[in-house]
């Protein structure tokens, strides 16, 4: 039996591959800004459509370096629901995390709410797009003037999704991306900050690299974040592919949502006609009136070695670190409370062959079928 994961990393050819391990041997040139490194960040920047990008080693230091470049203090509202490493990297920089409820048709933090949170120690905004799903960006944008906040977002899920025609990266003052291998696009391990002026980036491009701006100047406690040459070449060779594959992902999408849709007690994340997604997750949402819970339902496909995920349980809130903070009380979280009983993430991956797609719909309906509707007669209309 075929164990089958909720992702896989998506690679290149590894013939590809090896002409740019062969450049980078001969040239000795392993990082600090090399050449593949500002080949990738041209490239990056081109194809995402934005103005300016910095690349980094991975997701959570450019969370961690977006907030040094702001100079980001006191208290930053953000969301329970996500991963860790989006309230992480307040910690790491002494930053007080306000958590503020999610919406439920979107699951991500709802402008009232942080509205609603704002406190004279707010200095920002953390919010994320997850699942790669867009939050109310005008609504946050309009906050954050009127009460002079910074918004950082979280867009580790968001690669490729653009918002109105634009990308969504567009949105915010800076919005961090993760490359890591679990995510629609991958370099290993990676991440980069996207911003919206040459001078921010420069300030960007000190902190990841010690806070150096020039061989004797340091102009802040910079880390070292950078990306080296084989997670860049590796970048340059992976935007060759990204379109086919999240068309894959595409497919897959639809086939679990015509599959699913037959079913009680389950829902799925509907995506606004001005989104185009990436396709990063599938998640369902496991009602009340479904014949099993999430938990049993987790444990099922587990015992058929489909590895599901609850993206994200336990909510953040919940975790030892944070549970002791006012914001953090169940009372306040709602929304998010509900969400992580419920939420499971089905196997989604350019390379999840359609088969074992229709294992999973078949899983599913067999528990919750009800309307008189079979998985031959899905595959028969060849969604
Ligand atoms: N903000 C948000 C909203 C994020 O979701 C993340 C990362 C970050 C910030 C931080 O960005 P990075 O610093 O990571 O760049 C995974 C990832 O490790 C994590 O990057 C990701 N979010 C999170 C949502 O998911 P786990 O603990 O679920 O990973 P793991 O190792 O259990 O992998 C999941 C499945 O993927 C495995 O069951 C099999 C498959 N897999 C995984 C790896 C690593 C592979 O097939 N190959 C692989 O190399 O956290």
């Amino acid at each position: 039996m075929n164990n089958i994961f909720v992702t896989q990393p998506s690679l290149p050819p590894f013939e590809e591959m090896v002409e740019y391990l062969k450049d980078i041997w001969d040239s000795k040139w392993l990082t600090n800004n090399g050449k593949y490194h500002k080949l990738f960040e041209e490239k990056l920047t081109r194809f995402l459509n934005v103005p300016y990008v910095s690349l980094f080693a991975n997701g959570t230091l450019a969370l961690v370096s977006a907030l040094q470049t702001l100079r980001i203090t006191g208290e930053v509202i953000t969301t329970p629901y996500s991963f860790v490493a989006t309230t992480h990297s307040l910690n790491w920089n002494g930053i007080t995390p306000v958590f503020a409820d999610i919406s439920p048709h979107n699951y991500n933090l709802t402008p009232k709410k942080i509205e609603a949170t704002i406190t004279p120690k707010t200095t920002a905004i953390m919010p994320v797009h997850v699942y790669g799903n867009p939050c109310n960006v005008e609504e946050i944008q309009r906050i954050s003037d009127m009460y002079g906040l910074k918004v950082i977002y979280d867009a580790a899920h968001a690669f490729g999704v653009n918002y109105k025609n634009v990308s969504v990266l567009n949105f915010g003052d800076l919005s961090v991306l993760s490359f890591h291998a679990t995510k629609v696009f991958n370099t290993f391990e990676g991440g980069a900050i996207i911003s919206h002026d040459l001078t921010t980036k420069k300030r960007i491009d000190y902190l990841k690299n010690f806070g150096f701006a020039d061989e004797v100047t340091v102009v802040g406690p910079g880390i070292n974040a950078k990306m080296n040459e084989f997670q860049a070449a590796l970048g340059v060779l992976q935007l060759e592919h990204i379109e086919n594959a999240i068309l894959k992902r595409r497919k897959i999408d639809h086939i679990y949502r015509k599959g699913l849709s037959h079913v009680d007690g389950i829902s799925f994340i509907e995506y606004p006609n001005d989104v185009e997604p990436n396709y990063a997750y599938f998640p369902i949402f496991i009602k009340e009136n479904f014949p099993v819970s999430r938990n049993k339902l987790y444990d099922i496909f587990r015992g058929k070695g489909i590895y599901v995920r609850r993206y994200f349980y336990p909510l953040i809130s919940q975790m030892p670190t944070y549970r002791g903070l006012r914001s953090a009380h169940k009372d306040n979280l709602p929304v998010a409370e509900q969400t992580t009983r419920e939420v499971l993430c089905l196997p989604i991956y350019p390379d999840l062959t359609i088969p074992d797609v229709y294992k999973v719909i078949e899983i599913i309906n067999s528990i919750g079928m009800s309307k008189n509707f079979s998985n031959s007669k899905l595959k028969k209309e060849n969604v």
